[in-house]
Formats: structure tokens, C-alpha cells, sequence
């Protein structure tokens, strides 16, 4: 009686363990690449500092008569676009942790950054596993008593 109880403990055991460790990397992966949008608008890029997460892209669009550039000041100096006329982009990928500051080499004064973080799991495996190691334990505990 207690034998049996006590494997079918330790198999939700392993089975939730299993599920949780594996969910979390998938989960993770579900999450598609975003891409983000930056204005260059009067003179400003807007938004000024924004947040994304690891692989995402950002396109920044010169609306501006004026001409400007998106050039790294800090960070990985990664960004370096040409000269953008108006209605010209320039886009860039984002695949290392780190805050990117750029300005516009022609109007110095222009600057702005990109915060690039980690990606955050929208579902959290930590209760399957946790459920997981309880039901292992409850299942070692009515072996032990078993014996
Ligand atoms: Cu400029």
C-alpha cells in the first residue's frame, strides 16, 4: 500500500521536476524578437532611452528636414549609421547585455540610449519544480517508513 503510494509520489515527482526544468528554457524561447521604433523628431529621438531585451532591433526614422546620424558614445560601439537624410532608417540588432548611448554627430547635443536587458520568462517553471521536489521528498519519506 505505502510502497505503491509512495511511487506514484516519486513519479508526479520526476514528471513535474521534468516539466518545470524544461518549460522554462522553452518558454523563454517562445518569446519572438521584438522591433522598436525611434523618431527623429525635432531635433530629439524619441523616445530617448529605451528598454528592450536581448536580440530585439531597433529602427530609428529621421523625420526631421534636417540631417543626423546615430552614433555610439558609450557601450559596445556598435552603432555608426551614415549621414540620414529625411525619411531615411537605420537599424540595428541588439545581441549583447548593456546600456548603448549614441548622439547625433552633427548636432551634438542629441543624445539617447538603448538599455538592453535580460529576457524575463513570461511563465515562471519555479512552483513546478518546487511541487516537484515536494512530492519526491513525500515519496522517500513513505519508503523510509516502509522499511
Ligand atoms: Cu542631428
Amino acid at each position: 500500500m505505502n510502497g505503491n503510494l509512495a511511487l506514484i509520489f516519486g513519479a508526479v515527482g520526476l514528471l513535474t521536476l521534468i516539466v518545470g526544468a524544461t518549460a522554462l528554457p522553452i518558454m523563454m524561447g517562445a518569446r519572438g524578437a521584438t522591433t522598436w521604433d525611434v523618431d527623429i523628431s525635432s531635433s530629439t529621438f524619441v523616445p530617448q532611452n529605451l528598454p528592450i531585451q536581448v536580440g530585439d532591433t531597433v529602427v530609428w526614422t529621421n523625420l526631421d528636414g534636417l540631417a543626423h546620424t546615430v552614433t555610439s558614445t558609450g557601450g559596445q560601439t556598435e552603432l555608426d549609421s551614415p549621414i540620414l537624410g529625411n525619411g531615411d532608417t537605420y537599424s540595428h540588432q541588439f545581441n549583447t547585455l548593456d546600456t548603448f548611448t549614441y548622439r547625433c554627430d552633427i548636432h551634438t547635443f542629441m543624445t539617447g540610449s538603448v538599455i538592453v536587458q535580460t529576457v524575463i520568462p513570461e511563465f515562471s517553471s519555479i512552483p513546478f519544480v518546487f511541487l516537484g521536489i515536494l512530492a519526491l521528498v513525500v515519496g522517500l519519506m513513505l519508503v523510509r517508513r516502509r522499511v
